[in-house]
């Protein structure tokens, strides 16, 4: 059976999972989740998913949410994209800061940002969480300054975690000129074979609600 992952092209989470199964050339098709009318909200949703978050995975009856457990699943399904056993506890160090300090802040910013109506946009949190996730960046770029991957010598979970939100348009304080080191790895990231931009891999695109 084919490997449906529930997800749509503005979520960072669900690119993490997306990205790496096709980089480890896992068979897998998109379910669109229509996030910006409700699509997690619904019954159906949320009996797939109690937490009502995308992204979901679903494969032969099995059900699995929280996009760093769905890298491992797969990670441990095809044998990519893992480090050596040495460094396992540095690989999943990096998804749980990711989860809470990367990803898991950059997609609340950049959706304040950039997907709230102008006048619903709130100028304190704004304030406070783009404090906070120019912290996290300037965390990221430390590691990665004289580092070629996030763990060990080869791309591994952790890479294609961090760069969640990364690569997308819509400003939340992220440029590649304030972070020269983000954005070689970016780069070198990018040139892995079969990489594709997040809109591409996944359906929806904020142009589709302009
Ligand atoms: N920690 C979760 C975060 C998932 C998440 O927040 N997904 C967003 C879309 S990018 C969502 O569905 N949010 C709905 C909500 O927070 O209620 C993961 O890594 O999968």
């Amino acid at each position: 059976m084919t490997a449906h992952l529930h997800c749509f092209g503005e979520s960072g989470n669900a690119y993490k999972a997306a990205l790496t199964m096709t980089l480890a050339g896992y068979s897998w098709q998109p379910v669109f989740v229509d996030f910006f009318h409700g699509g997690s909200r619904t019954p159906d949703f949320l009996a797939l998913n109690e937490m009502g978050e995308a992204p979901v995975f679903t494969e032969d009856g099995l059900t699995l949410t929280q996009s760093c457990v769905i890298q491992l699943h797969i990670a441990e399904k095809t044998g990519k994209f893992l480090p050596p056993p040495a460094l396992r506890a540095e690989m999943m160090r990096w998804l749980f800061w990711d989860a809470q300090k990367g990803t898991g802040q950059q997609g609340g910013l950049r959706f304040l940002m950039n997907f709230l109506p102008e006048d619903k946009r709130p100028a304190e949190a704004i304030r406070w969480l783009s404090g906070r996730v120019q912290a996290a960046l300037g965390t990221l770029e430390r590691h990665l300054t004289g580092r070629t991957w996030m763990v060990g010598d080869a791309p591994t979970l952790a890479d294609l975690a961090c760069c969640g939100y990364l690569y997308y348009p819509e400003p939340f304080g992220f440029s590649r000129e304030a972070f020269p080191a983000i954005a070689a790895w970016l780069d070198r990231i990018a040139a892995l074979p079969g990489w594709k931009h997040p809109y591409e891999l996944m359906p929806g695109n904020p142009s589709d609600r302009a």
